[in-house]
């Protein structure tokens, strides 16, 4: 390839796989130790499931460890699953708990560095460097977005704007202002940021300075990657993460764009069956499982991510040799079952955004009346096609509904609203509204 990539860590990202997994094994063995001797949780799941840290004679015997679940955490909330005194944890992060319990992650300095570290790779992976000016849209406080994107571009030796999220208006203003050239936030909260551009008569192209942007912490399609880059004229780059596992960083899309590079040397991946918990061989899709190779404040031993994506070894372009996981299909958690069929709300997002006459604005509804299922999915027409009148609508929630039928397997409601007509979100969207249990 023609490009000359940046990587940050050359020793580490383009080390040969046989090498790498000689480092991998003698950080699981230290991790094993560190939880059975300092982490009660541990020392019950190992002894339940018969097994001792000097078992891991090679990686193959991973699968012989038992699996860490939500709930454990839960059940030890908040600083039950920690492996160091809390005096020695310098930061602490937690998801929001809208589904129970917040989950508590703490970090040690040791732990701040590695964070760093990995950050310092996702940026240079996109070509972010000394010079640029990082507009950081990414929510700060407890979820991990925000201060992650926030310790990396210190690392990497940017210049970083913390605006956090929300004040759309003004993001725009600070983003011509400051002559940004790399946008972090949510996917959905770039197109809400693309259109206070376009509404305040401005081309992205033309008055702002953007280049990069590095967008997760949701789901979001290959197209919604299109719409987002031709919108705010930069390359979008992919990155995933969780808060039990370090937060942004454990993952990132390099420039050839064939799937996220896990940072292998701290974060051990595994693809399992969900519904066994069998690992899968690389190529198969499931539930993504990690275990951190050098987290001392608190480590995690197979977590089950409930993450569903596939694993690629094969070598890529860019010179890394670290696995890549492709883009997040859904969630087990998260999968709807409509009339005993499958559904993963990306199946949706990609026929949706597949009609130029459609705004990637859209919400997924799920009722039950009278004992069926009902799916309903909510999508704004553009200007133009809200512009052609009442039939046009109608004949396009026609086409809408037959080119979901056919990918989904089962019909739905379709309603177009008018451009606007869906709310916007400032973090992660809210994209699935399942009424069935309420
Ligand atoms: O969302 C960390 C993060 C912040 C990642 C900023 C990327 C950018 P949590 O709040 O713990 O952490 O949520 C983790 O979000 O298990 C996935 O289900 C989902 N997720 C994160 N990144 C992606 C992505 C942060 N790139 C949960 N694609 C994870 C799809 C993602 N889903």
């Amino acid at each position: 390839m023609a490009k000359k990539y940046l990587i940050w860590n050359e020793e580490m990202e383009t080390m040969p796989r046989e090498e790498l997994g000689k480092v991998q094994l003698k950080r699981f063995r230290e991790t094993l130790e560190r939880v059975y001797n300092k982490v009660p949780l541990y020392k019950k799941l190992f002894d339940e499931a018969g097994v001792k840290p000097s078992d891991l004679k090679s990686l193959e015997d991973v699968a012989k460890f038992p699996f860490t679940v939500k709930q454990d955490l839960r059940d030890n909330y908040p600083f039950g699953p920690f492996a160091e005194p809390l005096e020695d944890v310098t930061q602490i992060h937690a998801t929001s708990g809208t589904t129970g319990k917040m989950t508590v992650s703490g970090y040690t300095d040791h732990d701040m560095k590695v964070w760093a570290e990995v950050m310092a790779r996702v940026y240079a992976a996109g070509g972010t460097k000394k010079g640029d000016i990082i507009h950081n849209a990414y929510g700060y406080g407890l979820f991990t977005g925000g201060l992650g994107f926030h310790l990396g571009a210190h690392e990497v030796g940017a210049t970083i704007v913390p605006v956090s999220a929300g004040l759309t208006k003004r993001q725009v203003t600070i983003m011509q202002d400051f002559g940004c050239t790399v946008l972090v936030c949510t996917p959905s909260y770039a197109l809400v940021l693309a259109e206070a551009i376009e509404e305040a008569g401005l081309d992205a192209k033309k008055d702002l300075k953007l280049r990069i942007g590095f967008m997760g912490a949701e789901p979001w399609t290959d197209k919604m990657r299109m719409e987002i880059e031709k919108r705010l004229g930069l390359e979008a780059f992919d990155i995933f993460g969780l808060a039990e596992i370090i937060g942004p960083g454990v993952s990132v899309e390099c420039p050839a764009h064939n799937g996220m590079h896990i940072a292998e040397d701290h974060f051990y991946p595994e693809i399992i069956d969900p519904a066994t918990g069998e690992p899968l061989p690389y190529g198969t899709p499931g539930e993504l499982v990690f275990s951190t190779l050098t987290k001392e404040a608190f480590p995690l031993v197979r977590y089950r991510t409930r993450d569903l994506c596939v694993l690629h070894v094969e070598k890529c372009a860019c010179g890394r040799t670290m696995v890549r996981m492709g883009k997040i299909t859904g969630r087990t958690d998260d999968m709807l079952i409509i009339r005993g069929v499958n559904v993963f709300p990306s199946q949706i997002e990609d026929v949706l955004l597949s009609f130029a006459e459609l705004s990637p604005h859209y919400i997924i509804y799920v009722d039950r009346p009278k004992d069926m299922d009902l799916l309903t999915v909510e999508v704004e027409a553009t200007e133009k096609l809200f512009d052609e009148g009442w039939d046009a609508v109608k004949g396009m929630e026609g086409k809408v509904k037959k080119a979901l039928a056919e990918a989904l397997y089962v019909s739905s409601k379709v309603n177009i609203k008018e451009p606007f007509g869906i709310q916007r979100s400032q973090g992660k969207a809210v994209r699935v509204v399942d009424r069935r249990e309420l």
